[in-house]
């Protein structure tokens, strides 16, 4: 029997104590597919740490961490079992985090290897025909298997899409993958590969619309965020995801990762600032304020 549940951590900037709140941040340390060199289950730690060097303000929101909203962090997801992801593990897993997600309007999640973010859709989002889920991710990650793993960090977004269908799956700045899985993203349009080409998706979604948003910090180029399993030249600038962000806010934005990073390739520490500042904006964008 798989037990999942929530250990005690050095909280994210700004958070206060409290089982409720507007916000909150919850660590998945979770890594078992990584294929080339690994160390995303150190992630949730170091971006709390390297968050300690940015300010609680955003000059880019005109919002504070502190002082605006109240911010929690429930610490880290801890599965008692075998490690691998394999589906009873990740109903479980799911069934647990979609209880999580109830206490306050808005979570972000701290991976992790990017399987984890299909334990943050909860089954009800997933028969929600409103719900959308926005992936940034250098990778298409559409496999259908990777490694002999369905669920493997290659192959979690074609699990995604047999779950959500291609109309409530966007894949965003992706520019690595196979000839077949971009063909079969162009077939089925989910793909956006230009922050342009995104903003103009977006604007078409109802205001209604209920996202979470899952961000590889891969998406980015390499030059401004090595520290990453698999870094892939060409990507986006910083400038792009905060406007992605503001444009996202006439959504409703329930839940949000930030996947990927990781830290032993990291030693200069500036990935480990830029994710906890991507952490710090997506949690002020996304927080509704009274
Ligand atoms: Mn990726």
């Amino acid at each position: 029997m798989t037990s999942v549940r929530l250990i005690p951590v050095q909280p994210f900037l700004g958070a206060r104590p409290g089982e409720t709140g507007d916000a909150q941040v919850v660590g998945f340390p979770h890594e078992t597919t990584a294929s080339f060199r690994g160390g995303t289950h150190f992630a949730p730690q170091a971006i709390r740490h390297y968050a300690e060097s940015i300010e609680t303000y955003s000059p880019y929101q005109e919002r504070d961490l502190e002082q605006d909203i109240h911010l929690i962090d429930r610490g880290d997801v801890v599965i008692e079992e075998p490690l691998a992801l394999f589906p009873d593990h990740l109903q479980t897993v799911r069934a647990f985090l979609a209880e999580v997600k109830a206490r306050t309007p808005f979570t972000l999640f701290l991976g992790g290897e990017h399987t984890v973010t299909l334990a943050f859709l909860t089954p009800e989002e997933i028969d929600d025909p409103h719900f959308r889920l926005i992936v940034l991710d250098a990778h298409t990650d559409l496999r259908p298997t990777y490694q002999g793993s369905p669920y493997s960090h290659a192959a979690w977004a074609r699990r995604a899409l047999e779950w959500l269908g291609p109309e409530r799956l966007l894949i965003a700045g992706a520019r690595s993958g196979l000839r077949e899985e971009f063909a079969l993203a162009h077939r089925l349009n989910i793909l956006a590969p230009t922050p342009d080409a995104l903003l103009e998706r977006l604007q078409t979604l109802p205001p209604h619309t209920r996202v979470h948003l899952s961000l590889d910090i891969d998406v980015l180029d390499p030059s401004l965020a090595p520290g990453t399993g698999n870094p892939e030249p060409c990507g986006w600038q910083v400038q792009d995801l905060l406007r992605i962000f503001r444009a996202l806010r006439r959504v409703r934005v329930v839940s949000a990762d930030l996947v990927e990073y990781s830290p032993p390739h990291d030693p200069s520490g500036t990935t480990g600032i830029l994710a906890a500042f991507l952490a710090r904006e997506m949690i002020l964008a996304f927080t509704s304020f009274p």
